[in-house]
């Protein structure tokens, strides 16, 4: 399928530009100073500076449709400078320390963000449908000093503040006639008294800016350590892969506790003083395609679970609105599957752009450009400045078109991860003769474009989202019933993979579909919605290595009608 060069894409010829470009022309393409790195003031100060303060950075509209907010950049940057202060001053947070976000997809969560990243501050983004278990996972690690949460949120906080000794301040949207406890304050929108001036701390490339907690196969999720230094490959990804334009009205569906939701629904589109729009509600259909008409959105980034429930919903749906403003479509978080790409060039003119890449590389990596030929279900190409390649098990580089291996690249790159918090030999584990690991496996045809094989690991994606096998299994074990547990991914046809949890009981417990229930719900609260088991199959035993670890490997094969493999260190063949 070959796409049209459109019209001006803000590429141009990406033949020419992959040739000679590298990292170091990124500033000086963006028109940047060189000695300012502070995100925060890129996203709110630098725009306002640029005579554009009227114009809209946010449209928002509220998870019952009833409240549209719009915030232009002056405000944006007003009210970031209150969220600065009140951080440092109010709060006495310092440059370096670590602040928690647990928040809906309100203003406070985007706002709060830039907020703290003007001061310096260190912001760990979270879903809010985490349960205590997860939150505690990942606050307490990071050594967070304060977390910004909402009323309706602030109940599971309550519940870990003990296992949680460095978390001394917790931050209250919207308490209403809440009891305050100790260590906990009120601030939102509603108090925050926009301020004209916050001189942003003054960081470096390298001072720490986000903190995005991820899953691998082993252990809790790990801290992917981001730096403000990320900027301008999250923002020319942005504008050549993203295609933006000034007068666009851009949507990122993702939530940011999703990396996503950050480096392009923060980061990418406020960099370049793009109008943005948040939707508070998750996927509804209809809310969506309401959305796309009513404001007129231009570009859409968004993720291949909620392509294919779209498709589900048919083209006739589409039909019903006015979607003739969208120009550039975009995916990332699974494999975009080739039917996708031609429907959607069915039902809105335009196919969708995939684009790969990870929390660890915090920014687009290999993607589809405008103006380059789609082959669809391939990720596409190298970004420019971009090394890949595929490596045989030995980690070298595979020659041969076609052959699958490890996907890696070759570091370093601006938005590149720095370290997984505190756990410095994790780090180290995912580099090897000069490569970095993503995890995933691929292949790489004639004309180097690149081919999704599946993930290197056990890592379940479920609807875009990573969910370690770890973490599951071990909040299963807390459950009264359960004596070992190994959780796999089982193919959905909606969320691509969803999780199967399989459960040996502990004595006098009898499987039942009650049971089952329990169990998954357990997880749900503790963990969330994502990580809950769809599935619970009782057996009396796992399959086990003769050292004595689970083979998840031979219970995903079951599950995928895949061949088994190497069964020769299974504990009892
Ligand atoms: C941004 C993000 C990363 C993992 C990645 C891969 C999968 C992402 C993909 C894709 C196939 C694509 N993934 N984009 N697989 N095609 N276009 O997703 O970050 O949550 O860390 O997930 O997601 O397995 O390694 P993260």
């Amino acid at each position: 399928m070959t796409q049209p060069m459109p019209a001006q894409s803000n590429i141009g010829d990406h033949v020419a530009r992959r040739a000679d470009f590298d990292w170091s022309q990124a500033r000086e393409i963006l028109g940047w100073p060189a000695d300012q790195h502070n995100i925060g003031w890129y996203c709110t100060d630098r725009i306002c500076e640029q005579g554009l303060g009227d114009k809209l950075a946010l449209i928002w509209e509220s998870s019952d449709g009833q409240t549209v907010k719009r915030f232009t950049y002056d405000e944006l940057r007003q009210l970031a400078n209150a969220y600065a202060k009140f951080f440092t001053e109010d709060l006495g947070l310092k440059p370096g320390d670590v602040c928690a976000v647990f928040l809906e997809r309100i203003p406070e969560l985007y706002i709060g963000i830039l907020g703290g990243l003007k001061a310096g501050i260190v912001m760990l983004p979270m879903f809010s449908a985490f349960g205590e278990e997860a939150l505690a996972a990942r606050v307490g690690p990071s050594g967070a000093k304060a977390i910004l949460t909402q009323r309706k949120l602030c109940f599971r906080v309550r519940k870990i503040r003990e296992q949680v000794p460095d978390l001394q301040h917790v931050i209250i949207a919207e308490p209403g006639d809440l009891e305050m406890q100790d260590g906990e304050v009120h601030f939102d929108l509603a108090v925050a008294q926009p301020l004209g001036e916050f001189a942003a701390y003054p960081v470096t490339e390298e001072s720490r800016s986000l903190l995005h907690y991820t899953s691998g196969t082993t252990g809790q999720p790990k801290g992917a350590q981001h730096v403000h230094g990320s900027l301008p490959q999250q923002a020319l990804t942005t504008l050549w892969a993203l295609d933006v334009r000034q007068d666009d009205i851009y949507w990122c569906t993702a939530d940011p506790g999703w990396v996503t939701g950050v480096s392009y629904g923060v980061i990418g589109p406020w960099s370049l003083g793009i109008t943005q729009l948040v939707m508070e509600c998750g996927f509804i259909v209809d809310r969506w395609y309401k959305a796309l008409q009513e404001y007129g959105v231009t570009m859409w980034y968004s993720a291949p679970t909620a392509i294919r429930l779209l498709m589900k919903e048919g083209v006739d749906k589409v039909k019903e609105y006015d979607l003739s403003k969208l120009r550039h479509l975009a995916s990332v978080g699974e494999p975009l599957n080739p039917e996708a790409v031609v429907w959607s060039e069915q039902a809105y003119g335009i196919p969708f752009y995939d684009t790969w890449w990870q929390t660890e590389t915090g920014a687009i990596q290999i993607c589809n450009l405008p103006g380059m030929e789609i082959k669809a279900g391939s990720m596409g190409l190298p970004f420019p400045g971009v090394t890949a390649t595929v490596l045989t098990d030995q980690f070298e580089p595979i020659t041969e078109p076609g052959v699958s291996g490890q996907l890696a690249l070759r570091p370093p790159w601006p938005s590149m991860f720095r370290e997984y918090y505190k756990e410095p030999s994790k780090y180290e584990s995912k580099f090897k003769n000069g490569w970095y690991l993503t995890g995933d496996r691929a292949y790489i045809d004639e004309e180097g474009y690149y081919w999704f094989k599946g993930r290197d690991d056990d890592v379940i994606n479920t609807g875009g989202h990573l969910v370690g096998p770890f973490e599951i299994e071990s909040a299963l074990l807390e459950h009264e019933a359960v004596a070992e547990s190994a959780a796999v991914a089982k193919p959905d046809d909606e969320m691509m993979e969803v999780v199967k949890a399989f459960v040996a009981l502990k004595p006098g417990f009898e499987p039942s579909r009650k049971l089952e229930m329990q169990i998954m719900n357990f997880i749900r609260k503790k963990l969330s919605p994502l990580a809950m088991p769809q599935e619970i199959e009782f057996v009396d035993k796992l399959p086990k290595t003769r050292s004595g670890k689970i083979m998840r490997r031979l219970l995903r094969a079951k599950e995928w009608g895949e061949e088994i493999g190497d069964t020769s260190t299974l504990e009892d063949d």
